[in-house]
């Protein structure tokens, strides 16, 4: 295993205020103390080293840009970002866990919940104390979340909830879920569904080749009584949801940066020592096209997001430009990492180096959160003005 050397090309650093390279430097440092010594292990063994959702917690990077008031660390979208691109050089699984608790559970608990919901859920989410899951995607409907047939019914003061959620980032060890079901209109609702609750299990998906340090599962809801209390009183419809994915999508396209900056480092360092016909790999032309284009590639991804960035935190960040921004980041990632491997030979497949994990990590990445081919679709409906997704 290398030294980890950050790919600058551009000097994007002195675009990044200090407070942003503060928290960087402590995440990479985490990352490089905690993540990078076991994670390869737990991929491996397919176990979701756990007790990594506490220590983000204490540094304060769940929820980031949550305020204090909350237990969040009041930062900018900008910090995100940052944090998320970190994340991800130890391992997609990792920044996941984070995305999911951040932008899937604690965002929607603090834009649509009630000042009740923030205070019980938002602290212990922030500190790591409470894991969260999302449950949108069903067994039937993935892409098209719009057709989802779990449901609610209103009953003597609570809600009856039935239906399955599949796919789920943190399901099997998650203390509370953030569920969408319809009403009895067919309008799509948030609520909060906690472990324990009569009719709620939560099975794990097991034998996945990619993503195999985070535990993903089904959410099973079987006449669940969900109190008044535990709906999110301020959003209805599908724009609720898919809020959510917003910001999760953002900071994806900044995460992916990571995998592939470590990948490009890996790859750069073994070609400078590894020699056949008497020389570095390196020197050879080919081996420098495969860094070169790498390397171009994780610049302009970086200049992608950074603006990205800027946007955000003015507010100007639309669904569509964050959708184009992840596709293309995590699709950068992906090739970044098979010619990465390539340039390894038999070492690139082995656990020796983490390249083949994130290529296999990158593969759930294309999908989640709006698969590559949906993204080019919202892109494709954002300068046409019509969609064709139907
Ligand atoms: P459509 O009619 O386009 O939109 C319905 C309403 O929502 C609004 N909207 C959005 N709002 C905020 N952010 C977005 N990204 C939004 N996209 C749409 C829209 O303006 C509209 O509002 P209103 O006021 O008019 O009602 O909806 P549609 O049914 O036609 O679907 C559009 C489509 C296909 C783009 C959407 O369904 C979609 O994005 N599908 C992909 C599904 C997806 O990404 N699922 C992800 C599940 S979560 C996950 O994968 C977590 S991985 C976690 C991890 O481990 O990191
Ligand atoms: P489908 O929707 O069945 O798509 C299959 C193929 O058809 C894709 O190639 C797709 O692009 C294509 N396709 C679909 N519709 C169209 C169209 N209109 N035009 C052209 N092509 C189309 N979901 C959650 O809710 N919460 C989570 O925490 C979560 N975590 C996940 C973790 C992992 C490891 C994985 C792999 C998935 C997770 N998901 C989660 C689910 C994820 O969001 C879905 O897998 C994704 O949205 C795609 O849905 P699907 O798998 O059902 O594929």
């Amino acid at each position: 295993m290398y030294p980890y050397i950050p790919v600058d090309h551009y000097l994007l650093d002195e675009l990044l205020p200090e407070e942003h390279k503060i928290i960087r430097s402590s995440v990479r440092n985490w990352i490089s103390r905690s993540v990078v010594p076991i994670i390869e292990k737990a991929a491996q063994h397919h176990r979701f080293p756990i007790h990594l959702v506490k220590e983000m917690g204490e540094l304060g990077i769940l929820g980031p840009f949550i305020p204090e008031k909350y237990g969040g660390a009041g930062m900018d979208q900008m910090a995100y970002g940052v944090i998320m691109t970190e994340l991800e050089r130890g391992d997609s699984g990792v920044r996941s866990a984070a995305s999911v608790q951040s932008s899937l559970v604690m965002y929607p608990v603090f834009e649509y919940g009630s000042e009740e919901q923030r205070m019980k859920y938002l602290p212990g989410l922030a500190k790591g104390e409470i894991i969260g899951a999302f449950g949108l995607t069903e067994p039937n409907h993935g892409s098209d979340p719009g057709s989802m047939e779990t449901r609610i019914v209103k009953q003597n003061g609570h809600y009856i909830l039935n239906g399955a959620k599949m796919w789920i980032t943190n399901a099997p060890v998650a203390d509370v879920a953030v569920v969408w079901a319809k009403d009895e209109e067919g309008t799509v609702r948030g609520l909060i569904a906690e472990k324990g609750m009569p009719g709620f299990t939560a099975p794990e998906t097991k034998g996945k080749w990619s993503l195999r340090a985070s535990v993903t599962g089904e959410l099973v809801f079987d006449n669940v009584v969900i109190p008044e209390e535990n709906i999110f009183p301020d959003i209805k419809g599908l724009k609720g949801p898919l809020s959510c994915l917003s910001s999760a999508r953002y900071g994806i396209a900044w995460g992916a940066i990571g995998a592939a900056m470590d990948c490009y480092n890996t790859a750069l360092q073994y070609s400078l020592e590894r020699k056949q016909f008497g020389k570095p790999i390196a020197s050879f032309q080919l081996t420098q096209k495969k860094l070169a284009e790498m390397l171009t590639e994780i610049t302009k991804a970086q200049l992608l997001a950074w603006r990205l960035g800027v946007l955000k935190n003015e507010g100007k960040a639309t669904p569509a430009i964050i959708s184009l921004a992840k596709r293309n980041n995590v699709k950068m990632a992906l090739n970044v990492a098979r010619e990465a491997r390539q340039v390894l030979g038999a070492m690139g497949i082995t656990g020796d180096f983490p390249i083949m994990r994130h290529m296999m990590n990158l593969e759930s990445v294309i999908t989640y959160e709006g698969t590559h081919d949906i993204h080019l679709l919202i892109t494709g409906q954002d300068i046409t003005g019509l969609q064709a997704f139907k």
